[in-house]
């Protein structure tokens, strides 16, 4: 760790009064930029305690820059972990409200909700497959706080890998009956298709995204406990949404999920 504590505190109120107020502000790393990884992610679990203080309860778990369109559309290489939160959450064909956001982007994504707690290091996908309860779909918005969504892997880490709504939707299903390599996903805006892509984008597999999250948490003597719900991260490049968009993603075997920006 290379910031202090205050430091550290400021920056996660700076960060998450930037996302409240739907105000972006500049990468935090161009002023701090001896950040390191572990000060990236204290950051973040700062934001976390912020929120869970205030009584928003932390409802599942993310995975980001897991496939190479993303990657290479953030100009990043290695996947990052966030958190999601009970007010993130849309029901499936709800509105979202675009006046909260600052420039909303679209992702589908394949989730799973765990029966079983996953411990790292050395949590593989055989373990994972082990552990999923059921796999269901749904579409992330996210909104990184930062301008123009430019920004490097540790700024977008402090600033919760910039997320801001979920809609989960479809229906479940177990993965003993998918083939989540070949899942294949169509992401709608205003009845065009704007992207597709087969679970594998995923680094090879989705369950690759959670064994990496579960190694992740691993390293931070933390476990992924029963009951988790854990998004592995949007298999196409993210899609900009403005007001009047409707977006529709559907997933093979696992239905569509839906939303309308108002
Ligand atoms: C970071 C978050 C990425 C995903 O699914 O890849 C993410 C960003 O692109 O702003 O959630
Ligand atoms: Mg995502």
């Amino acid at each position: 760790m290379n910031l202090d504590k205050n430091t550290i505190a400021a920056l996660a109120e700076h960060l998450e009064s930037a996302e409240l107020n739907a105000r972006d502000v500049t990468k935090i790393t161009d002023d701090y930029p001896a950040m390191d990884w572990d000060d990236a992610y204290a950051i973040q679990e700062a934001i976390r305690a912020r929120k869970e203080a205030r009584g928003n309860k932390t409802v599942g778990l993310k995975c980001g820059l897991t496939s190479r369109a993303k990657m290479k559309q953030m100009g990043v290489d290695v996947p990052c972990f966030g958190f999601v939160s009970d007010y993130m959450s849309v029901a499936d064909g709800g509105d979202i409200d675009t006046t909260k956001l600052i420039h909303p982007k679209v992702e589908a994504e394949i989730c799973v909700v765990t029966k079983a707690e996953l411990k790292g290091p050395g949590c593989h996908v055989g373990a994972v497959l082990a552990a999923i309860d059921f796999v269901i779909p749904a579409v992330e918005i996210i909104d990184s706080r930062y301008r123009d969504f430019k920004f490097d892997l540790k700024s977008v880490v402090a600033d919760n890998t910039s997320a801001s709504r979920f809609v989960i939707g479809g229906r479940s299903r177990n993965a003993d009956e998918l083939d989540l390599r070949t899942l294949g996903v169509v992401l709608e805006k205003n009845g065009q298709i704007v992207a597709m892509a087969a679970g594998a984008a995923v680094l090879g597999h989705p369950a690759v995204a959670v064994a990496a999250l579960v190694n992740h948490l691993g390293q931070r003597g933390q476990v992924l406990p029963a009951g988790s719900f854990v998004m592995t991260g949007g298999v196409t490049e993210a899609i900009a949404v403005a007001k009047g968009d409707n977006v529709l993603a559907r997933f093979q075997d696992l239905g569509s999920v839906s939303m309308r920006f108002v």
